[in-house]
């Protein structure tokens, strides 16, 4: 689905916004996800998921330069997403409805940060934003 003009500014404004704070906002969405919904633990046995752990941070960091990219890629998600969707799909096998559940702490996460922003129209536009990311991760699985 297409993005309007004020969806592409509501999503371009908070990306660049989140940018120079990466790693904070990305892990404090992780450790949203990890304590609402345990079960994603499962999937980073193999990191220190401790508060403010370094790689929560850099993990957290990582996931949300991934979305800057993408929200400077709206009309392209395809393309831009590529590379990861082949790792989530072929390497990571992350089960697909684990993405609802990291789009909404995410969400969170803005709405915590942002709350003059992070308007009902803006969470609409970072809703639809994340659900097209979200498809393009899971798009390889069949
Ligand atoms: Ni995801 C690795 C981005 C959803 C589990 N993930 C990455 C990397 C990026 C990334 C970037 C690092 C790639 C690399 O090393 O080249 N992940 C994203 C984005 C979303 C997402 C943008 C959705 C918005 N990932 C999820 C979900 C899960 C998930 C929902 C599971 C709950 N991702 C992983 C795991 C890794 C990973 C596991 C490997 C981590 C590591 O370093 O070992």
């Amino acid at each position: 689905m297409p993005f309007s003009s004020s969806e592409k500014a509501s999503i371009s404004s908070l990306a660049g916004k989140i940018a120079g704070n990466a790693d904070d906002i990305g892990a404090e969405a992780l450790e949203r996800l990890f304590l609402s919904f345990p079960q994603t633990k499962t999937y980073f046995s193999h990191f220190d998921l401790s508060h403010g752990s370094k790689d929560v941070r850099s993990h957290g960091g990582n996931i949300v330069r991934a979305i800057g990219n993408a929200a400077q890629h709206v009309d392209d998600l395809d393309g831009a997403l590529s590379s990861l969707s082949d790792l989530h799909a072929q390497k990571l096998r992350v089960d697909p409805g684990n993405f609802r559940l990291l789009s909404h702490s995410i969400q969170v996460t803005l709405a915590a940060h942002f709350p003059g922003e992070f308007t009902a129209v803006a969470q609409a536009a970072w809703d639809k934003f994340l659900s097209a990311v979200s498809s393009v991760l899971v798009s390889k699985y069949r």
